[in-house]
C-alpha cells in the first residue's frame, strides 16, 4: 500500500459541493481509502483573475494502485464530473492533482511527481500542512 497526497480544487457550480462529490468518487476507487481530509480553504485564483475564488482541499489516500492507475482514476472522475479543459489555469468544476505518491519520483509525459508547482502554492501547502 502507498500513501498518496492529492490536491482538490474547484471554482464552478457550487465548489464546496463539487469537493464533496469528488471525495465520494475517490472513496469508491478500488483498493483506495481516504485516510485524511484537510478543511476546505477559500483561495484567490492563481493565474487569470477574472474567475471566481477557489475552494481547495488536500486529502491523503492509502492505495494498492500504482501512480498511473491512480492518475487515470482521478482523470476519469474529473471527466465524469463534467470537467472541460479550455483556458489554461482557468475556471474548473474539479481538479484532482497528485502531489506525492509514497516517496516515488516520477517524470513522464502525463505525470510528474512530486507535483512540480506544489511548493509555490499556498492553496496546496496550507491544507497539506494541516493533515501532515
Ligand atoms: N489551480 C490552478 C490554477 N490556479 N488557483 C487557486 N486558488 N486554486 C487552484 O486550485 C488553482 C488555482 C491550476 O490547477
Ligand atoms: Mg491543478
Ligand atoms: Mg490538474
Amino acid at each position: 500500500m502507498t500513501i498518496s497526497y492529492i490536491a482538490l480544487g474547484s471554482n464552478l457550480n457550487n465548489p464546496k459541493k463539487q469537493l464533496k462529490i469528488a471525495l465520494r468518487y475517490i472513496s469508491e476507487i478500488p483498493t483506495t481509502k481516504i485516510t485524511a481530509e484537510s478543511s476546505v480553504h477559500k483561495t484567490k485564483p492563481l493565474g487569470p483573475q477574472d474567475q471566481p475564488d477557489f475552494m481547495n482541499q488536500v486529502i491523503a489516500v492509502e492505495t494498492a494502485l500504482n501512480a498511473h492507475a491512480l492518475l487515470y482514476a482521478l482523470q476519469a472522475i474529473e471527466n465524469l464530473m463534467g470537467r472541460v479543459r479550455t483556458v489554461h489555469w482557468g475556471p474548473r468544476i474539479i481538479d484532482c492533482d497528485i502531489l506525492r505518491f509514497g516517496d516515488e519520483i516520477i517524470d513522464t509525459d502525463d505525470l510528474i511527481i512530486p507535483h512540480p508547482e506544489m511548493h509555490h502554492r499556498d492553496f496546496v501547502l496550507i491544507p497539506l500542512a494541516e493533515i501532515l
